[in-house]
């Protein structure tokens, strides 16, 4: 019947989170539902492409209120009608941008719970206004997540990346991924074949394979390149969803103070091949100041031990 079809689809349109499963929370502690069945393929209430907008603005309550009755504390959500793929951690690396990490919280979660993964969201926060250390920070991510819970994929996101379609699964593959192929901020193209920055996602097989990221890139840039870089002497290729599903938005921003673009990014670029194996995760020492358990994420404060100056 025409006129029923319109009703209900109309339904599927203005409900908020129709597909989000609304029964049981499940208590992350315990182990993922062993009888329940695999969680399909294709995520059956995904939408497509996604309207974002950062201009309103939006409290962290907003986002608690938006998306919270079906978190865990901690950011944690696992699907009640089947048992998700992959044990997802989504890893934020921070000082600083709250505004940002609000419609990132805002425009995520529900994403990522259509998306049917078994996930976390840990937001690392860097102490102090020592130079920022992006990539030290995900290395605490990996090491932290998996403190709590036995996660098998990694996803590393800017905090100021937004999906513009939900069909770009925040899964890990048989190569590491690069998610953000088509980000506003450069018109929507890849800027260069080999770019590993934004957003991406490796299991945790493939980040112990190049041994992390570097520690020691201090301020703004060649982080990505690096990890790039490791992964290709490694002999691992880019896996990239095409580039009408890897749209991104990114919020606008200048750049943050004690960010200012590493001077030594060159000269480290031409020594990964020499460092990889001695710098890296095994070779990762901070000191954690804060564990802050919200509804919405798990907050990390760490001291990444930057050097003086
Ligand atoms: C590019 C890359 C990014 C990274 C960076 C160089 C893309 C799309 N983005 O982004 O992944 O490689 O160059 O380091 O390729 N942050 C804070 N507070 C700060 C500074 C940084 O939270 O004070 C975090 C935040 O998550 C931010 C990220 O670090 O999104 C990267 O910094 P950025 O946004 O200033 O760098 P951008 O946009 O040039
Ligand atoms: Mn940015």
């Amino acid at each position: 019947d025409r006129k029923l079809f319109f009703i209900s689809a109309l339904n599927r349109e203005t409900k908020p989170e129709e597909s989000a499963e609304p029964t049981v929370r499940p208590n992350p502690t315990e182990s993922p539902g062993r009888s329940l069945d695999p969680c399909p393929d294709v995520p059956p209430n995904l939408r497509g492409v996604l309207h974002v907008e950062f201009r309103t603005n939006r409290t962290l309550q907003d986002v608690r209120n938006h998306v919270g009755p079906l978190l865990q504390l901690g950011g944690r959500y696992r699907p009640t009608s089947c048992r998700a793929k992959q044990k997802v951690a989504v890893i934020v690396p921070f000082r600083n941008r709250s505004q940002h990490l609000n419609h990132w919280l805002y425009y995520l979660h529900p994403v990522l719970m259509r998306q049917q993964l078994d996930y976390g969201v840990y937001v690392i926060n860097q102490d102090g206004d020592g130079a920022f250390n992006r990539a030290k920070l995900m290395n605490i991510g990996f090491n932290e997540s998996l403190k709590e819970y036995d996660y098998d994929c990694f996803v590393f996101s800017d905090v100021d990346l937004v999906p513009l379609d939900d069909r770009n699964l925040y899964r890990c593959s048989d190569h590491p991924r690069h998610l953000s192929v088509a980000v506003d901020k450069f018109n929507f193209i890849l800027p260069y074949a080999t770019i590993f920055g934004g957003v991406t996602a490796l299991s945790k097989q493939q980040f112990l394979k190049v041994n992390g990221f570097s520690n020691t890139f201090w301020g703004w840039g060649g982080e990505d390149d690096d990890l790039s870089q490791r992964l290709s002497y490694r002999g691992m290729f880019i896996s990239r969803p095409d580039s009408v599903t890897g749209r991104y938005k990114m919020i606008k921003h200048g750049r943050d103070s004690h960010n200012d673009p590493n001077p030594n990014r060159e000269q480290k670029l031409t020594e990964t091949y020499l460092n990889m194996d001695t710098d890296g995760i095994n070779s990762l020492s901070y000191t954690v100041r804060e564990i802050r358990k919200d509804l919405l994420y798990t907050f990390v404060t760490v001291d990444v031990q930057a050097p003086a100056g």
